[in-house]
């Protein structure tokens, strides 16, 4: 880890305040870049215990805490006038908001909660210590993100992580402005979310991670306790329940629903590599396998279950999201796999829910068209894959894009790291997590078609909450730029030196936050 001087080495003023003359965008250690910036110069504003703070109730506790964190000084709640004013004033674009710094006053006017919540992790990044106090800069933001859908997704079913730990993830996703945690809550190796309609999920397919490491799941109160916390940081969740390919848990539970393990060569030499057993149905799977459990596609009890699991998440997921998964069904025979993709999204469609489903289901002719289609390829297609996500499309639907070589946070961040993976082209380094734009993915493909972002933690490897920070940070930054900040070629902050310098000064923000990151040699990062 390198250490850098502190980038806000401009002159003490009166009130000890740094004046900002020495401040550039780049010495602001602002992540997503803020759509407008201008550094108004003249002196900042000091942030005191005797600071007064007022606004709506929610987004002034969202502040104290987020000051509080950052500099260990807590402001004071004022009724009325008060120095650091939070308000909302509806009218402006979703999620948009306007902060004013000034010497004598902070203003974050927002066009709604969500909004208002970003200005305030905004206000975070933005706090810098001078001496022994806390200075904002002068500056003026006009901020709002490019999409509507920015996600983090983790993998609870290859490792289980308890609710703790998926809050931690929810509070660290949602201080980058992301807005939706999508769970990945159900694979061959174990099944993480307690239904009632379905107790034998829970009872008989969870007990293990892989690796022969425990396993674990959310009961119904859990997962209330998620889809809340989640919300009180403006994010839905989208649960996934993978199928009909990764089910292999589902046949501990219910036999009469899977087929036999299709064994490919691919399956053997996982097996090889990585070690383990090859699956056996009714035994436990431990393994790094994909691609060889399969629903049973012509059994009507198959469409009873899904119609059960889908029914009951369906009412306790506030969010308008269900994702039915439909990735790497290389055990079950493409027209039938059609068939069950068709069937599945109707299923929640009728629901009241709009489905979404990995690429590989775009290549269905029944598939419901609202449905909404996840690419995982790579940032320069292949195989086709961009054909595939061009189905949701002409269907009349959106795209989320995780581009897996720049957007997968378990793909290795460098050779050596102990953790992660490297199939999506790995290693990823974080300069190559952030040199992608989504616009140029899919050929054809505009703003208008991409409902947003995501990226995908798989946890074959990530067994702890210090695993998931170690492998998403800093990468989740760039992501988070994707989705929230204005193109590339679009903004002059939008290259990688400008990035680079910025993510740097989050190190402090990150550390005080508790976020393990990895202080990858790429980046010089600053120290307190
Ligand atoms: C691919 S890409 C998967 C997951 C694995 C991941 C590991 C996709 C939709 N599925 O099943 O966990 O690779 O990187």
């Amino acid at each position: 880890m390198q250490v850098a001087v502190d980038p806000l080495s401009g002159c003490v003023g009166q009130n000890g305040a740094i004046v900002s003359a020495s401040i550039t965008p780049e010495t602001l250690a602002l992540v997503p870049v803020p759509a407008a910036l201008e550094v108004t110069g003249g002196t900042g504003f000091a942030v005191t215990s005797a600071t007064t703070v007022s606004g709506p109730t929610d987004a002034t506790t969202a502040a104290l805490s987020a000051i509080a964190t950052r500099t260990g000084v807590t402001p004071v709640v004022a009724d009325g006038d008060a120095a650091l004013t939070l308000a909302i004033t509806p009218g402006g674009a979703p999620e948009s908001y306007r902060l004013e710094a000034a010497s004598d006053s902070i203003r974050i006017v927002a066009a709604d909660a969500a909004g208002l919540f970003y200005g305030v992790q905004t206000l975070a990044q933005l706090l810098t210590r001078t001496g022994d106090g806390w200075h904002v800069p002068a500056v003026i933001i006009d901020d709002a993100p490019r999409f509507a859908y920015r996600g983090v997704m983790l993998d609870v079913a290859r490792h289980f992580h308890p609710v703790a730990t998926v809050k931690a993830y929810i509070d660290r996703a949602a201080s980058l402005k992301f807005n939706a945690l999508h769970l990945h809550l159900t694979d061959d190796q174990g099944w993480r979310i307690e239904l009632h309609s379905r107790p034998e999920l829970t009872a008989r397919a969870s007990g293990t991670s892989v690796g022969g490491d425990p396993g674990g799941f959310y009961t119904k109160a859990d997962y209330r306790e998620i889809v809340e916390y989640a919300a009180s940081r403006h994010m839905i969740v989208v649960p996934e329940i993978d199928m009909p390919g990764h089910t292999h848990a589902v046949g501990l539970a219910y036999p009469e629903l899977i087929e036999e393990p299709v064994l490919s060569d691919h399956i053997h030499e996982v097996v090889k590599t990585y070690g383990g057993e090859l699956p056996r149905n009714g035994t436990p799977y431990d393994g790094m396998a994909v691609g060889f459990s399969s629903l049973k596609i012509h059994s009507e009890a198959t469409y009873d279950f899904v119609a059960d699991v889908f029914g009951e998440l369906a009412g306790e997921t506030p969010g308008p999201y269900l994702h039915l998964g439909g990735d790497e069904a290389l055990g079950t025979d493409p027209a039938d796999f059609a068939a069950f993709v068709s069937r599945a999204s109707a299923i929640i469609a009728d629901l009241g829910k709009t489905p979404v489903a990995w690429h590989e289901a775009g290549a269905a002719a029944g598939l419901h068209d609202e449905t909404i289609g996840q690419y995982w390829g790579f940032v320069t297609p292949t195989d086709g894959m961009d054909d595939k996500a061009r189905a949701f499309v002409r269907a009349g639907a959106q795209l989320i894009l995780s581009p897996a070589d720049a957007i997968y946070l378990d793909m290795k961040p460098d050779a050596d790291s102990p953790l992660g993976l490297v199939w999506a082209n790995g290693p990823t380094s974080v300069e190559r997590s952030y040199a992608w734009e989504p616009s140029d993915v899919i050929g054809g493909i505009t703003d208008a078609d991409i409902l947003g972002i995501e990226a995908p933690l798989w946890t074959e490897t990530v067994a702890t909450a210090r695993d998931i920070d170690q492998l998403a940070f800093p990468r989740i930054a760039s992501a988070a730029e994707a989705g929230w900040s204005p193109a590339t070629g679009a903004h002059p902050e939008r290259t990688w030196e400008s990035f680079r310098a910025r993510v740097a000064g989050l190190g402090p923000l990150w550390a005080r936050m508790g976020v393990q990151f990895d202080a990858s040699s790429e980046i010089d990062w600053v120290t307190e």
